[in-house]
């Protein structure tokens, strides 16, 4: 398409007919993908530089690979972990995180409700809303008084890992770095693209209950989102869905919007790009969604 017909086909990109959907919607759910926290250094999947350009991520991120080599994905995983925990919230984070204050949101959307579904398994979400939480001297909207969490984080969190034993089920926060010592320093060979030691089964992350190994709990290729019930509950109740930062190219997260639209809710696209299905939203915010999300938000 030339850019003529393209900027014809182009949905609307009126900030202030926007603020007015919102300001009118209830229930108002949020969809985002790894584009939400480029600006926080975090590599996006297909991205210049992306995970998925440099490392198969889509086939790392599977339970064969897995199965096959525990070692090469652990690598894969570390490489991930230490780059999140360096890593900060940006506004565009801080923007979603202050508008899941009934407090803030009241005054924007008057008596709705707003959940954060994210891909992202980076955690800077949460930590978002609990930096929000101090500034404004609330408490983390949460149930009862929200009645849903403020974030659905359906891929899982790098920051968790669990127990592969049969019938152990153990799944713990590890914020470790390394996260056990043998993987210490690899993250510079993956970087220098140095072909991955193979580390011994026994120097893995073990389960600390059963001794088992230990996996990165993160939703692999396969598997069943977390919360995807939950999820499916609120994208029927939606009127309003924004899409921030995603290819939409990953399922059941990459057609979210489109059952919003279905039942007649409205949709936002928040991207520096274009990106799956974009030409069917309501409106279409080309940028960065650090810039675009605090103006549509504030
Ligand atoms: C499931 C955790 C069944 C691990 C991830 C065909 C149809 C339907 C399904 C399938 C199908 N074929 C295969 C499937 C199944 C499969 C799938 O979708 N495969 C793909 C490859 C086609 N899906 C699954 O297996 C899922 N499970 O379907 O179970 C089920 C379903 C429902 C109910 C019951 C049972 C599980 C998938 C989960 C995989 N795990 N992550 C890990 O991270 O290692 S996926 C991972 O990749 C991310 O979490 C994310 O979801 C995805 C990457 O996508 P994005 O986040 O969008 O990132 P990307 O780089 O692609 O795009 C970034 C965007 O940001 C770009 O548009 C860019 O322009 C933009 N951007 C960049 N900077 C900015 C910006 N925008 C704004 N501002 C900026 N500054
Ligand atoms: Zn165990």
């Amino acid at each position: 398409m030339d850019s003529q017909t393209e900027s014809q086909s182009l949905p609307s990109n009126d900030m202030a007919a926007f603020k007015d959907v919102l300001s009118s919607s209830k229930h108002i759910i949020a969809v985002a993908g790894a584009g939400l926290s480029s600006a926080s250094g975090i590599p996006t999947f297909r991205g210049a530089g992306g995970l998925w350009r440099k490392y198969d991520a889509v086939s790392l991120a599977t339970t064969a690979a897995f199965r096959d080599s525990p070692s090469r994905v652990w690598q894969f995983y570390h490489y991930r972990r230490e780059i999140v925990f360096k890593a900060q919230p940006n506004a565009a984070h801080d923007a979603l995180a202050h508008f899941s204050f009934p407090g803030v949101r009241d005054a924007i959307a008057p008596g709705s409700t707003f959940t954060l579904i994210t891909q992202n398994v980076d955690g800077l979400s949460r930590r978002s809303l609990a930096r929000a939480a101090e500034v404004l001297h609330q408490p983390v909207p949460a149930p009862p008084d929200a009645p849903q969490p403020a974030i659905l984080e359906m891929h899982g969190r790098l920051s968790d890992v669990s127990c592969t034993a049969y019938g152990c089920g153990n799944r713990w926060p590890n914020t470790d770095s390394p996260v056990c010592p043998a993987l210490g320093g690899t993250e510079a060979l993956l970087e220098a693209g140095v072909r991955e030691p193979d580390i011994p089964l026994e120097d893995l992350p073990r389960c600390p209950k059963c001794g088992g190994l230990a996996r990165p709990a993160v939703v692999w290729f396969g598997e069943i989102p977390f919360h995807i019930d939950e999820i499916f509950e609120l994208v029927d109740k939606a009127d309003l869905c924004l899409v921030v930062g995603t290819s939409s190219m990953v399922h059941p997260a990459a057609k979210l919007a489109t059952k919003v639209r279905e039942h007649g809710g409205k949709v936002a696209v928040f991207n520096v790009d274009r990106s799956k299905r974009d030409d069917q939203a309501d409106f279409l915010f080309l940028g960065p969604c650090e810039e675009t999300l605090p103006e549509a938000l504030g």
